[in-house]
């Protein structure tokens, strides 16, 4: 049995947790309750009310059949989830299975825990969030760096996460389609195209800049990433958080995660803003502070206890941090760039309403995005805060 690759259904998913799952033999119940846009996820249950979750690779994306993707992806997100389990192991779930074969997974079901993306939506606020994701950060990203792990066993998961189709996702959908659309798959909001082809389309500097980062994207092998980590990546309640969803991870540049947080978190911030939500855009604006300096001094701490000869040099490991915030920030850009222009859209932004709110938080994050690409003093994370206070106070158009 499941000696041959399948793409399950709600049915198969059913027999297939009885064949391999212990306590999961009676009568079982499954939904497939993905919404990602990629895979499949499946909640099954049995008879007393215990669930599991089990994640299928299909041979294409959901979003879009254009993407022919391999389902190997589903081992990387496996692994990648196991290496952070030994890093993080409260902010990971638990992987009860994996399948190679069948290219699926069952972890356990995050009873309790919403999408953090969802919550934000309703303008819900977590005051352990900076605490928790920037340990998940800096753990996960630091140590995975040649500061921290052996130089062989570096170059061994170097080996293992080579991604090339997803890191390919990427490198189309978020470093190149949003300045040239090549692949005629943007899609831009009616009512700001004309905007968008002077502010972008046009702006051959701001191709430049960001055609720099892409060839970094490409080339610079910093750390083990989640490659992904953005707001629907987490799962959060009151007490903690889990992330999830680790199937980009490669060997990349530090600043490509962090950025995409700062990046979805300005989302919900202009969300917050076309909504006159203002303890929430405060929140966000606190949060974005603490996670950002959070990160740094745990990552630096972590550092301190390097066995490279060369971390002795405290100027070297400034540099290091250095460079890694100012990759954050133009890689914060790059991703706010890409889901107001590209095809993989954020619904903190997309479901703004009226229209004309719409069209003015996309272009609050557009001039946002291409000062933090091509303004080099937006480099740490006050000069950030800083930026958000122009364009809250109405500098727009
Ligand atoms: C074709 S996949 C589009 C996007 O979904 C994922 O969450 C990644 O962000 C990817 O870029
Ligand atoms: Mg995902």
């Amino acid at each position: 049995m499941y000696s041959k690759y399948f793409l399950m259904n709600e049915e198969d998913v059913k027999s297939y947790v009885q064949a391999k799952i212990k306590d999961f033999s009676g009568t079982l119940f499954s939904d497939e309750i993905g919404d990602g846009n990629l895979n499949y996820v499946f909640r099954v249950k049995n008879e007393q009310g215990n669930s599991v979750i089990v994640k299928q690779a299909g041979p294409q994306a959901r979003i879009s059949e254009d993407f022919v993707l391999s389902t190997d992806r589903n081992r990387i997100e496996t692994e990648a989830l196991i290496i952070e389990g030994e890093f993080t192991p409260s902010l990971v779930p638990n992987i009860l299975l994996f399948d190679e074969v069948m290219s699926c997974c069952v972890m356990e079901d995050l009873k309790g825990f919403e999408i953090m993306r969802k919550q934000l939506n309703v303008f819900k606020t977590y005051d352990h969030f900076a605490e928790l994701i920037s340990t998940f950060m800096a753990e996960n990203l630091i140590r995975t760096t040649d500061f921290l792990l052996d130089p062989k066993k570096k170059k061994e998961y170097q080996k293992r996460f080579i991604n090339p189709e997803l890191c390919e996702i990427t490198e189309h959908l978020v470093y190149t389609e949003p300045y040239i659309n090549f692949k005629e798959q943007n899609i831009l909001t009616s009512g700001n195209e004309e905007w968008i082809h002077s502010f972008v389309y046009k702006d051959t500097a701001l191709h430049l800049e960001v055609a720099k980062r892409k060839m970094q994207f490409l080339t610079e092998a910093q750390a083990l990433l989640h490659g992904d980590l953005h707001t629907g990546s987490i799962f959060i309640n009151d007490e903690t958080l889990k992330v999830i969803d680790p199937e980009f991870a490669f060997y990349g540049p530090i600043g490509y995660d962090v950025g995409n947080l700062i990046a979805n978190l300005t989302f919900s911030w202009a969300r917050g803003l076309a909504y006159e939500e203002d303890e929430f855009v405060s929140w966000i604006e606190e949060t974005l502070l603490s996670t950002i300096q959070l990160f740094h001094k745990k990552a630096r701490s972590i550092l301190a206890t390097s066995t490279e000869q060369f971390a002795v040099y405290t100027a070297l490991l400034d540099d290091y941090m250095d460079r890694i915030s100012r990759d954050a920030f133009a890689i914060a850009g790059i991703e706010m760039n890409r889901r107001i222009i590209g095809l993989a859209k954020v619904a903190d932004i997309t479901t703004i309403e009226p229209i004309d709110a719409r069209i003015t938080a996309e272009r609050r994050c557009l001039k946002i995005a291409k000062e933090c690409i091509l303004n080099k003093e937006i480099s740490h994370i006050q000069g950030y805060i800083k930026l958000l206070q122009k364009y809250k106070n109405g500098v727009l158009i």
